[in-house]
């Protein structure tokens, strides 16, 4: 298949994967005002204590079916049964079905690519990704002409995901993109990270990742995929609209209410850090802005 896209992101720009994996104790550290480094450990920034409020909850982002504290997902996560998976793909499509993972793997391109990558949204983390281009499953099922939108929906099982239990989210996590946005070549189906299966915390066995987007776009643990002509509802913004927008591109233009958006610090970098501006579209301009021309993005967030 020919190259769709020229990574411009090498192995020195890759954010050390113990600092990824860990990233909610060191900021949790940081944010009690620890000076947790590289050498600072897990288990000494984690005991900085648990985020209880909304504030502490949507910005230590992680994956709330397994609990909002910051070592649930790590805790709890290994619970999810993952093979056998499969994803049901419907609406607007030639060829509904419930697709079986392996086989969709066998028919797929993995690659792996380096992304510029938000959680945190201050902070910003580079992360290479195994995975192949949600396009190539899109058209495997054949997208109907009458599609506008794509719709994800994660697995919700209570016996395995003790976070279910509170209503933190409108359980199951949904997700949503239009469908230029889903063809894009930049967006990605991720199947594993740092070179390595993916990690049930991070979605196993399979998870969006949309590189020009805030993280809470890249939905995990995928179960299910709905072609539509409707905009889809997305979790986030179920929860809180005037904060969450279906779009959430990465835009510095753009303040959320309860903060600036301008400027972002390395994950990894330390406490004290310098700030750099936030780049449109998390970087991706070139390859993105295009799909929305015209749009007013400040009523578009
Ligand atoms: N099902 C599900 N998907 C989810 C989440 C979640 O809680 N549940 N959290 C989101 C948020 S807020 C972010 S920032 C990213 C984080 O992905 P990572 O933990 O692999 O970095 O996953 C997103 N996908
Ligand atoms: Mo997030």
């Amino acid at each position: 298949m020919a190259k769709r896209w020229q990574n411009d992101l090498g192995a020195a720009d890759i954010t050390t994967e113990a600092v990824f994996m860990n990233r909610r104790a060191v900021l949790a550290g940081m944010a009690a005002g620890a000076a947790v480094g590289l050498t600072g450990t897990a288990a000494q920034a984690a005991d900085a204590g648990a985020p209880n409020d909304w504030d502490d909850i949507t910005s230590y982002c992680n994956y709330y079916e397994f609990g909002t504290g910051k070592d649930d997902p790590k805790k709890y996560a290994h619970t999810l049964t993952t093979t056998p998976w499969s994803i049901k793909i419907d609406g607007l499509v030639d060829r509904p079905g419930t697709y079986d993972l392996g086989q969709i793997l066998d028919k797929m391109t993995i690659e792996q690519r380096i992304y510029r990558f938000r959680c945190v949204e201050a902070w910003s983390m580079v992360v290479p990704w195994d995975g192949f281009e949600l396009a190539d499953l899109l058209q495997m099922a054949g997208v109907k002409s009458d599609a506008k939108y794509v719709a994800f929906e994660t697995v919700a099982r209570r016996e395995e995901m003790p976070g279910l239990r509170y209503p933190v989210l409108d359980w199951p996590y949904v997700e949503g993109l239009r469908l230029d946005e889903a063809m894009h070549p930049l967006t990605l189906m991720a199947t594993g990270i740092y070179g390595k299966p993916m990690p049930n915390q991070n979605g196993a066995p399979i998870r969006l990742v949309v590189p020009w987007k805030y993280g809470f776009k890249s939905i995990k643990s995928i179960v299910r995929i709905t072609l539509t002509d409707r905009q889809p509802p997305t979790a986030w913004n179920k929860a809180n609209g005037r904060e969450y927008g279906f779009y959430s591109n990465v835009n510095p233009t753009v303040d959320h209410p309860r903060w600036s958006q301008a400027t972002e610090r390395k994950l990894g970098g330390g406490l004290f850090s310098r700030r750099q501006p936030t780049l449109m579209f998390n970087g991706y301009d070139k390859e993105v802005s295009k799909l929305y021309a015209g749009m007013d993005l400040r009523k578009f967030y």
